[in-house]
């Protein structure tokens, strides 16, 4: 490009779009690109040194760098374990894990390190697995040499040849149940040199999972194979369940960092389009691979793929990372939040500092009302606090972002919930609002509104009770209980004034 420049500078001068600014993109693009030799230039020789026992870590926290100069022989102890653990609030399900989280224990090594791998299977698993790391060169990935029974241990080695980020995932069949039920991870196989410096880095991981019930249906949920096939997943989840970065448990930053995120995507079946709102990735090494892309929105994660991805905090606030196929981020959980602090730099950015259509129900601290609502429900024992405390959480970001934080309303377009004298002739009007939506005409507080309210028919029943009960306990409203069976009751039965949506 540059030499092409040159000649067509030299016979038009000044008509070319050849000038000075761009000619150091021009000669940095015609580089020569840096081959690094893979597998080919990846065998450093023998192990050498101690042996060195792998440090592994559990999401979202990454091992410290290799810093080390030399191939040397570790080894990497990793537990199979069967768990159930929470996949949304007062939602379980039962994980099939490496290291008992979801994703898997990170691992970090050097290229041309001799890699020890010791697979333990617990002795209460109900199931036998393996596991295919796709940092291995050699058949199978590493699968058929690890097949372990519930309460056995096997062993294999393997060269780390090429450096790059790379998915491991359990191969045992059904493998694509394996997958679903959580069992995969990251393995970082540094280049020689290691990776730049950084402030942060961060283990994140996206996985699609399908359970019988709907999306946030309370209780224990078992895997549903129906949908797994269909490719239809209740979940799209980053670490493994919802709010598992949100809230409290966001990851943390400050303004003049640089933040690195690790982001693997282990499937089973959907691809992710991984964004950060408010962000913009200032190195993308796309694919786990050696080379970076610059100013990136938005980088596509392969199923059993991985991406390497460094940017610069400038302006504090929260920072949404979602699948930009964005009804799974409001809809199926594919939502986390990085949150900067730092002082304000209203030069860079004077825009809000959170925004609640974005977080949604994820702005609290936690949903750990929702839970506990879950929990009383189960054992038949739901307080109207519970109930209120659970709506309270659900409403934010589900009514307010029309309704505002207070029920007030906004004049003229949404009418108020606050002291409602509609929803005071008759309080069965919420959860029916909530259910069918409304359409035509009404009048609230003595003034007219005729709009359209879309119906809210994917929350749950007990979502619905919750969210109801709330409001006709809050802002002067008169009072009462909407239980599970009314809403679900009522969900049968559309009224006239029933809204088909916008
Ligand atoms: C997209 C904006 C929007 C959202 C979100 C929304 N509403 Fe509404 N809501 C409206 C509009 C617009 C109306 C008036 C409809 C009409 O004019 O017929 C309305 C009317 C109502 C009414 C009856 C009128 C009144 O003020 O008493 C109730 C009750 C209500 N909404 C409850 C809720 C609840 C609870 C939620 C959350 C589950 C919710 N709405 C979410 C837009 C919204
Ligand atoms: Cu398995």
């Amino acid at each position: 490009m540059f030499a092409t420049c040159a000649i067509a500078a030299a016979i038009a001068i000044g008509a070319s779009g050849c000038t000075a600014t761009q000619t150091p993109a021009d000669a940095k693009a015609a580089a020569p690109s840096s081959d690094t030799g893979g597998s080919l230039k990846g065998d450093f020789g023998p192990p050498r040194g101690k042996e060195i026992k792998a440090a592994l870590t559990s999401p979202p926290l990454v091992p410290p760098p290799v810093n080390r100069d030399y191939p040397a022989k570790v080894v990497v102890e990793l537990d199979v374990v069967e768990k159930e653990m929470p996949i949304s609030e007062g939602v379980s399900y039962t994980f099939w894990t490496f290291g008992g989280t979801v994703p898997g224990s990170f691992i970090r090594v050097r290229q041309g390190d001799t890699v020890q791998f010791h697979l333990r299977n617990m002795p209460d698993s109900k199931m036998p697995h393996n596991i295919d790391l796709h940092g291995v060169t050699g058949p199978g990935g590493g699968a058929a040499s690890s097949f372990t029974a519930p309460g056995h241990v096997s062993r294999f080695t393997f060269k780390a040849l090429n450096a790059g980020l790379y998915v491991y995932h359990c191969a045992t069949a059904p493998v694509g149940m394996h997958v679903a039920n959580g069992m995969y991870g990251l393995i970082l196989v540094e280049p020689p040199e290691g990776l730049p410096k950084v402030d942060r880095e961060y283990y994140v991981m996206q996985g699609d999972f399908y359970t019988a019930g709907k999306y946030r249906e309370k209780g224990h949920q078992p895997f549903d194979m129906e949908k797994a096939i269909e490719e239809h997943p209740t979940y799209v989840l980053f670490n493994g369940a919802e709010g598992s970065l949100t809230g409290d448990k966001a990851l943390k930053a400050s303004t003049g960092e640089t933040v690195r995120l690790f982001v693997g995507n282990g499937g089973p079946n959907l691809v992710s389009s991984f964004h950060v709102i408010g962000e913009i990735f200032d190195k993308v090494w796309y694919e786990g691979g050696t080379h970076f892309q610059e100013n990136v929105q938005t980088t596509l994660i392969p199923a059993g793929g991985a991406a390497i991805m460094d940017f610069h905090v400038e302006v504090p606030g929260s920072y949404v990372l979602v699948d930009h196929s964005i009804f799974r981020a409001f809809n199926k959980g594919a939502l986390a939040i990085l949150k900067a602090d730092g002082a304000e730099r209203k030069d860079i950015y004077s825009g809000k500092e959170v925004d609640a259509v974005y977080i949604g129900d994820r702005a609290q601290p936690n949903m750990s009302a929702v839970a506990t609502a879950a929990a009383s429900a189960k054992t038949g024992e739901l307080t109207l606090q519970e109930q209120i405390d659970a709506g309270k959480a659900l409403f934010t970001g589900t009514c307010s972002t029309c309704h505002q934080p207070q029920g007030q309303g906004m004049e003229g377009v949404f009418p108020p919930l606050a002291k409602s004298d509609y929803i005071a002739a008759d309080p069965k009007r919420v959860p029916g609002a909530i259910l069918h939506g409304l359409v035509g005409p009404v009048k609230v507080n003595g003034k007219d509104y005729n709009s359209n309210m879309p119906p809210m028919s994917q929350l749950t029943d007990d979502e619905v009770a919750n969210i109801a009960t709330y409001v006709l306990n809050s802002w002067g409203n008169p009072g009462g209980r909407v239980s599970k069976d009314e809403a679900a009751a009522i969900r049968k039965q559309a009224p006239a004034n029933a809204s088909g949506g916008h």
